[in-house]
């Protein structure tokens, strides 16, 4: 499907979503994000693809929701439409793992939606924050919860008190990425780490990332619970099966998904 936002391209079972509306530095309008929707549809419903990633470009993974489509609204307008929640965490609700991928700007909702993903790799040049205050607003899409998740209350608060922006190198010492890698080296990098997921079998995959993401949803006995009942599910498969029996035989898994 041509879209008119984004660019799409599968790279082996890796699904790419790249933000294209480089004259607003991919500022997130509904249009974009309605693609973004389908477009993560399309990648959870094909069996070939196993890991995804969303990235933006070399200035900007996107800086932001689009201030010019919601300058104009009202109250009653974002209250009746519920303006975010229709589409915006799409993302969240991906059972395949997605990996975001950011050079440049990630600011309001864009680094909202790089918090969206499983992990964030940046470039470099990678610049992070929570403006939302300098435009008489806060966070809407899960940047006041998720943020602070990552960094901690103090950093999280002045952050998005102040609407300072955080550079790669803090982002990673602060727990908000994974890593930084050389801004010309980004897209190798992070096809490498999804290629390297995306070879691990995907229902196990899919349950890992189910079980990390409950550490943020539960209390850690709960959360130790949930990750042993999957745990033990995963001996009904033929993935744990043929993982186990290639480690003892001395050979690569060759994992068939199931
Ligand atoms: N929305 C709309 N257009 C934008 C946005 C944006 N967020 N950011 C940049 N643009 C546009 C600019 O207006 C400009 O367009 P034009 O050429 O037509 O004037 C073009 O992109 C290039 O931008 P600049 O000329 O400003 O580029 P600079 O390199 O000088 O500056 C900055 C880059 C610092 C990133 C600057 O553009 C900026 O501050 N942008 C706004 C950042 C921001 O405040 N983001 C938060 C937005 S609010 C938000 O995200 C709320 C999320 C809540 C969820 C919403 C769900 C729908």
């Amino acid at each position: 499907m041509a879209y008119q936002n984004l660019l799409v391209e599968k790279k082996g079972a890796v699904g790419v979503i790249t933000l294209n509306r480089p004259d607003a530095l991919n500022a997130l309008n509904k249009a974009l994000m309605d693609e973004m929707t389908l477009a993560l549809d399309d990648y959870e419903a094909d069996d070939d693809i196993h890991c995804i990633v969303i990235t933006g470009s070399a200035k900007a993974f996107a800086a932001g929701a689009d201030i010019k489509e919601m300058q104009p609204k009202s109250y009653m307008d974002v209250y009746k439409e519920d303006f975010i929640t229709a589409n915006w965490e799409r993302a969240t609700r991906c059972r395949k793992p997605v990996i975001a991928a950011v050079a440049g700007y990630a600011l309001g909702g864009g680094c909202e939606l790089a918090m969206m993903c499983d992990f964030i790799i940046a470039a470099d040049t990678a610049k992070f924050g929570q403006p939302e205050i300098k435009l008489g607003v806060m966070p809407g899409a899960g940047g006041s919860q998720r943020l602070t998740r990552f960094v901690g209350k103090s950093k999280a608060m002045e952050m998005c008190l102040t609407g300072r922006m955080m550079d790669a190198a803090e982002a990673e010492r602060s727990g908000l990425v994974s890593r930084v890698v050389p801004a010309g080296e980004l897209m190798d990098e992070v096809l490498k780490v999804a290629q390297t997921v995306a070879d691990m079998s995907l229902p196990i995959a899919m349950m890992t990332k189910e079980s990390v993401n409950r550490a943020y949803e539960t209390t850690l006995s709960e959360g130790v619970r949930f990750e042993r009942r999957l745990f033990h599910s995963m001996f009904a498969t033929e993935d744990q099966t043929e993982g186990m029996a290639a480690f003892v035989e001395k050979r690569q898994p060759q994992f068939r998904h199931r």
